[in-house]
């Protein structure tokens, strides 16, 4: 049997749009977009008109969007508007994910792809600056929690929660695979203190956008210092280029805060947060529904404004990842002194 190199065998598997082949054989900017949040994140039609808004925000910065999905056993890197269209209202779409690819390519249907397989296709194909809303990571109780009985203030009827090990491979991605990923923070869902924890563990870099405070998601401040901070897309992507020069072989986290006049006040965010977490511990929701159901339950709670919150969120990410991949063009090339 021949000896193949993995980027070989996956890069067989793309199907480029030819939009996207141009943008890469000129070197003109492309920025990936993921489709997880398509399939799973949000409603009909508001995914649909957020994945369009998403590439408009793209091409109105002078970059090319390239749209990731799984589609007839082919990875879509850029996709024709029915198809996006297609994925935004088709039932039963997979989730694919690093551990999940292999799965949705052999299914034949279509699949959105999250970060970790947004990344993966982007890296093949060879596009470096991707955007998201918000990366998947350590979830609540994911190394087990002590919880405090009703009634017990003095601690005296604490009682120990099974750790769960739900953490994201968006994160481990993060870690193998050298693309920017430019998003909201972790998702308020999330335990973000571990999941920045664990991107350090991992040597991914976690820098915060035009502020020195970890964006909050739904909101545009978690109270939380951000590991790292650049003053704006031009500053992102110099760091960038420079973590692709040194070889570090990692990706980097860039994180935006969401759009002031669509955030939701970080009080409400969070009670909406903590009412999902409960009821989904209750309801028995774990592995890869959590996050869709979350979602959809935080939507119930806050009567549809956190979809506002994640729409504006996601379109502006957009728009910085593509000034960060026209900066990214510009600057000098790589390996020069
Ligand atoms: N951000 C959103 N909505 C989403 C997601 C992110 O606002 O639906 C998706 C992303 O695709 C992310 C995935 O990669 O959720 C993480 O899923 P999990 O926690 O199961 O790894
Ligand atoms: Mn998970």
């Amino acid at each position: 049997m021949a000896v193949r190199t993995p980027g070989e065998g996956i890069v067989s598997l793309l199907r480029i749009s030819p939009a996207v082949a141009e943008a890469l054989d000129a070197g003109t900017p492309v920025v990936a977009l993921e489709s997880t949040l398509v399939t799973h994140g949000m409603p009909y039609p508001a995914n649909l008109h957020v994945a369009r808004a998403a590439e408009d925000a793209v091409r109105a910065e002078g970059a090319t969007p390239a749209t990731v999905a799984v589609h007839r056993g082919r990875i879509l890197v850029g996709l024709a508007p029915d198809e996006l269209a297609t994925l935004a209202s088709v039932h039963g779409a997979l989730k694919a994910s690093r551990p999940t690819l292999a799965t949705a390519v052999l299914d034949g249907g279509w699949a959105g792809t999250t970060v970790s397989a947004t990344m993966i296709a982007a890296n093949a194909a060879g596009i470096r600056v991707f955007a998201t809303g918000g990366i998947g990571g350590v979830h609540r109780g994911a190394f087990g929690a002590t919880r405090i009985e009703r009634g017990a203030p003095d601690g005296s009827a604490r009682a120990s929660v099974a750790a769960t090990l739900d953490v994201s491979s968006d994160l481990d991605e993060l870690a193998r695979t050298p693309v920017a990923v430019v998003c909201a923070g972790p998702k308020a869902i999330l335990d973000v203190p571990l999941t920045l924890e664990y991107l350090e563990t991992r040597g991914v870099p976690v820098v915060a956008v035009g502020t020195d405070e970890m964006p909050g998601f739904y909101s545009r401040g978690s109270g939380i210092r951000a590991p790292g901070s650049v003053a704006d897309a031009r500053a992102a992507a110099a760091l960038f280029a420079m973590h692709l020069r040194l070889g570090l072989g990692s990706g980097v986290l860039l994180c935006v805060p969401v759009p002031e006049a669509d955030e939701l006040p970080l009080e409400i965010a969070s009670a909406a947060v903590a009412r999902a977490n409960a009821d989904a511990e209750a309801a028995g929701v774990h592995g890869p529904d959590l996050t869709p159901w979350l979602l959809a339950r935080i939507a119930d709670l806050t009567d549809g404004a956190s979809v506002r919150a994640n729409t504006a969120l996601i379109v502006n990410d957009a728009r910085v990842a593509a000034a960060i991949a026209v900066a990214l063009a510009r600057s000098v090339p790589e390996g020069a002194p």
